[in-house]
């Protein structure tokens, strides 16, 4: 897979491509990384990028010319162009599982008030926002969307198993993991983990991801089809629940008495 980055501050991702599994990945020829700075493609003698927006307001839009060149460099017909702006559609891990099929990726950062528009409509194919809040620039989220990306690829986990049970990857968050001591500050290890007995363990597994997800999102349960083991699993956790919320009812009132 090949990314391109179109930024102004290119610097920015110096480490991050360096580091850890991505570094691992570009060294491994798995993902070719280049980062590009838009203001190398201003034809403006002062390199200016940006300029006051038509109809007024505050802020400063980021000029079409240099993005259009800085794009024409890179791009091919196997490109896929995106925008990232708190005004896209929201990033997720199916969005992730999809980018990891293509070619080439452009990822174009935003700046100041946006970019101008006629380059939006006329040469992005996606804008995508990492969540609801608001960045000073698109650089940490497309960190973010390249390294949910890179890890996907085949060769760059050691272990192919490890991202099946992540959190988000099947719908469900990931039960919880220990690792020694077995006795840490007081607190051990649930006992099923150290009973070898792999079935129990899965089992558990299965139950602790299908509790977790309930308790923080129940919206990713809503949108999952649960096999037949997970409904009955579902049904207690539910009535586990309401059974904890009448106990610490019951705790509250005996408190106030
Ligand atoms: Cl993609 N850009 C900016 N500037 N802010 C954001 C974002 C992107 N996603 C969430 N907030």
């Amino acid at each position: 897979m090949k990314i391109d980055i179109l930024t102004l501050f290119p610097e920015m991702f110096t480490n991050f491509i360096d580091a850890s599994i991505i570094g691992r990945a570009v060294n491994k020829n798995i993902v070719t990384i280049n980062c590009i700075n838009i203001r190398d493609f201003s034809k403006d003698k002062h390199r200016r990028v940006d300029d006051y927006p038509f109809g007024g307001g505050a802020g400063m839009v980021m000029s079409p010319e240099p993005i259009y060149n800085a794009i024409s460099s890179v791009k091919s017909e196997k490109s896929k162009i995106i925008y990232l702006t708190p005004k896209g559609r929201t990033y997720n891990q199916h969005i992730a599982n999809n980018l990891s099929l293509e070619e080439h990726i452009i990822l174009l950062c935003g700046h100041y008030e946006g970019i101008d528009n006629r380059v939006v409509e006329a040469y992005i194919d996606d804008e995508i926002s990492i969540g609801d809040y608001v960045l000073t620039g698109g650089e940490i989220a497309a960190m973010a969307v390249v390294d949910s990306i890179v890890r996907l690829l085949p060769g760059v986990l050691n272990n192919q198993q490890s991202f099946v049970d992540d959190s988000h990857f099947n719908g469900l968050l990931e039960y919880p993991q220990y690792t020694r001591p077995r006795i840490f500050n007081g607190m051990e290890v649930p006992e099923v983990l150290l009973s070898g007995n792999h079935e129990k363990i899965n089992k558990w597994r299965k139950y602790e991801s299908l509790k977790i997800t309930y308790e923080r999102r129940p919206d990713m349960i809503e949108a999952k089809n649960l096999d037949k083991e997970q409904q009955e699993m579902l049904k207690d956790i539910i009535k586990s629940t309401m059974n904890a919320s009448v106990d610490n009812n019951n705790l509250e009132n005996k408190n106030k008495l």
